[in-house]
């Protein structure tokens, strides 16, 4: 099966299925000599599983990492990083019923159509459970973003349904079982939340990832753009429906006297941009914003067709996520990274003799409040 590697130089290759023995994935490119062990991985992927608060998935997996390559008295070697993660809690039987049919609104009829065989326990290799090892993967990539550039990668949750944040604190974003900038609606959210669960049915999300710290510089017109790629990676994410890159599709009403970023020699006064211009980092914070769809599998019945063409009543029982975006801030941070490391790494293999370039403005003026 391809297309299961992604990123030119940093390039990172996943397998497995979600009720397989394992998932694991495979980082070659990755530059030598940065420290790594088993719980850098922990923060990261606690924040991505399921089972740890009663808004997601019940299932509980712990996603402890093996590191099998790779690695050699703690430090990268340069050669292919094997990663491994068991699958110690998948049921099985609740797929039994949905085997033969196929959800409306899920990958079960297009990888059938593909394919002409699926693995329909816990949807297979469409499943989020994925998702786990490119968290994994990008790990490794913020390490060397943080050391080698000075780059901070972060997420948030910004929408949920219609609830939008009234505030926006990055401290708060930790805090709650949310990714939410805003403490004080998180007791509205449970709420939502709880209300929707005993519904049965799902809501969609918006997730916004921010870069700071990215040098002026990285992406690869015409083709390998670095919008244009994180537009790819964020798509790859499963549920994904949108991807916009700073005022995205707000720009269609912008006049181009608001959308262009004033310029003055103290820094940038405004980021419509995105921190991206040509398809190239301005040196401003890269911000992506990602929507995703309220997810398929419901207790809700609805008419569907099975394997033989027969009209069905389909019901999905099981341990489903009733909003797949709760847990999809790590997720695209992980693809934001995976792309500015491989960026990061063609710009020095290509421009690397060129160095620092005059007059560098800054990202923001300071203390401007903006950004
Ligand atoms: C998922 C369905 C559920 C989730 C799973 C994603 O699978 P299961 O029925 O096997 O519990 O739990 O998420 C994960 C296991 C994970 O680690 O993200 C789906 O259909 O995508």
């Amino acid at each position: 099966m391809a297309g299961n590697s992604f990123g030119a130089l940093f390039r990172v290759t996943t397998f497995g299925e979600s009720h397989g023995p394992a998932i694991g994935c495979v980082v070659d490119g990755c530059p030598p000599g940065i420290a790594l062990a088993a719980d850098d991985f922990s923060a990261d992927l606690a924040r991505r599983a399921t089972g740890r608060t009663r808004h997601t998935s019940a299932r509980r997996e712990d996603d402890a990492i093996e590191i099998l390559s790779g690695v050699y008295e703690g430090v990268t070697t340069g050669t292919p990083i094997a990663l491994l993660v068991r699958n110690t809690d998948a049921r099985s039987k609740d797929y039994e019923r949905i085997a033969t049919q196929f959800r409306p609104g899920h990958a079960d009829y297009t990888y059938w159509q593909k394919y002409g065989v699926r693995d329909p326990r816990g949807g297979g290799r469409s499943s989020a459970r994925e998702t786990t090892m490119r968290v994994a993967a990008a790990v490794i990539a913020k390490k060397w973003l943080a050391a080698r550039h000075g780059v901070r990668v972060r997420g948030f949750l910004a929408q949920i349904g219609e609830v939008v944040p009234r505030g926006h604190d990055w401290s708060a974003v930790d805090a709650n079982p949310f990714s939410w900038p805003d403490a004080l609606q998180v007791g509205e959210l449970e709420a939502y939340m709880d209300a929707l669960r005993k519904s049965g049915d799902s809501v969609g999300a918006r997730v916004t990832v921010v870069a700071e710290g990215v040098p002026p510089g990285w992406g690869e017109p015409v083709y390998g753009k670095l919008d244009a790629e994180l537009a790819a990676a964020m798509m790859s994410i499963n549920a994904a429906k949108g991807v916009q890159v700073g005022a995205g599709f707000a720009s269609i009403v912008q006049p181009g006297s608001v959308h262009r970023d004033v310029m003055t020699p103290e820094g940038f006064l405004s980021n419509h941009a995105g921190g991206i211009l040509g398809g190239i980092s301005t040196g401003q914070d890269v911000v992506v914003s990602v929507a995703f769809k309220p997810t398929s599998s419901l207790r809700l019945p609805v008419q569907g067709v099975d394997v033989d063409g027969n009209a069905v009543e389909v019901v999905t029982t099981g341990r489903h996520d009733p909003c797949v975006g709760i847990r999809a801030a790590p997720i695209c941070e992980a693809m934001l990274a995976l792309v500015l490391m491989d960026q990061a790494l063609r710009h020095r293999a290509q421009c690397g003799d060129v160095g620092a370039v005059s007059p560098r403005i800054p990202a923001r003026v300071p203390g401007d409040g903006h950004g």
